[in-house]
């Protein structure tokens, strides 16, 4: 299914893709999407090659046990030299062969186009992308559980919100919390901001003590079977100003708007531009300065999502994050994000964390 999914977004004559797991800070997550090995292993140096009927996995000793746990036949090296021998040997006479020029350094292209000799060579990044955009239920299933382990963690977060307590020390409880509940990493650094830090939508956490009236922002996600879910809360410790209050009732009515409009058919871009309209029609006008949600899988940004300068068909599978956000500068701000699956007549909303205002 995947499989014809990316050739379907392939000229026809493409004999083979492979991919290229360099490993982290270049690890191609497609190799993980076309073997479904998703159990745990790094697959550093790792190869899969694509072909119309079938994967082959081309990867070390370290990873022999994980690598049985996906769906392609597997090949394992000892050695470099074998590594390309077994390389050479598996993609055969193939002519045309496709690649993730988004996803390969300049460095493993020139290698492999001195292993293989002359053949040519494709970008199929988009087919990849495209092919990934739309999760399968085994994928839904993984990303749901994700959910469901940030949604339980932003639910408990505000008993350990205590006087004085630093961003930093909340984000190492934050982080705790989500792999006690089985999550395998954070998704990404968390970001824990109080008071007038919120209003930075990409700040990480400081020293920052907490103190009576701030508003405290968290964002965060928990990593489950290479998944992710991404979800932010954010509440009031001590009793909620007026301003705050008006804040956080324009963010929330907001965003439960972007979720009423998610459903196949829609454009991404349509729902971005309700949102937007929403806030804008009152005194935050201008204060909403991102977009509205992206998609979300094995990365967290997995896919453009819903934003004023795309164009996004909506279909069923899709997962994506609705977030919009109001900042005022040197006061704070409030972000509500929840993670969708867009289904034919709906949005399914796989965050469960519950969204009126806490004050603590
Ligand atoms: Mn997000």
């Amino acid at each position: 299914m995947r499989i014809s999914k990316i050739f379907n977004g392939c000229s026809d004559d493409t004999d083979v893709i492979i991919i290229y797991n360099r490993g982290e800070p270049v690890a191609d997550l497609n190799f993980y999407y076309v073997t479904g090995l998703v159990h745990g292993g790094l697959f550093e140096g790792s190869y899969a090659l694509v072909f119309r009927d079938g994967v082959k996995i081309i990867t070390s000793k370290l990873e022999e046990q994980s690598a049985s746990k996906g769906i392609g036949e597997v090949h394992i090296f000892s050695t470099a030299a074998e590594r390309d021998e077994l390389l050479r040997k598996l993609v055969g006479d193939a002519e045309k062969i496709g690649l993730n020029f988004s996803g390969i350094t300049h460095g493993d292209f020139e290698k492999i186009k001195t292993l293989l000799g002359e053949r040519e060579f494709v970008d199929v990044s988009a087919a990849l992308l495209n092919a990934r955009m739309t999760k399968d239920e085994s994928e839904i299933k993984i990303i749901r559980e994700a959910a469901k382990v940030a949604s339980e963690v932003a639910e408990i977060m505000p008993e350990f919100m205590k006087e004085g307590i630093r961003e930093y020390e909340l984000a190492a409880r934050l982080v705790y919390e989500l792999l006690k509940r089985g999550a395998e990493d954070s998704a990404f650094t968390p970001i824990v901001a109080f008071g007038e830090n919120s209003a930075e939508p990409h700040y990480f956490s400081g020293p920052r003590k907490l103190k009576r009236g701030d508003f405290v922002l968290l964002d965060f996600g928990a990593r489950y079977k290479r998944y992710n879910s991404d979800i932010t809360r954010t509440f009031v410790f001590g009793r909620a100003s007026d301003e705050q209050k008006e804040i956080y009732e324009t963010v929330l009515n907001a965003q439960k708007l972007g979720i009423e409009k998610i459903k196949s058919g829609m454009n991404g871009r349509d729902v971005d531009a309700a949102v937007r309209n929403l806030i804008d029609s009152t005194k935050y006008k201008g204060r909403f300065i991102h977009s509205t949600g992206h998609g979300l899988g094995l990365a967290v940004h997995d896919h453009v999502g819903l934003t004023s300068s795309h164009d996004l068909l909506l279909k069923e599978g899709m997962v994506l994050t609705v977030e919009p956000g109001i900042y005022i500068p040197g006061f704070g701000g409030v972000r509500i994000e929840d993670d969708v699956v867009v289904r034919k007549d709906h949005a399914e909303v796989l965050t469960t964390a519950p969204k009126d205002l806490i004050e603590i």
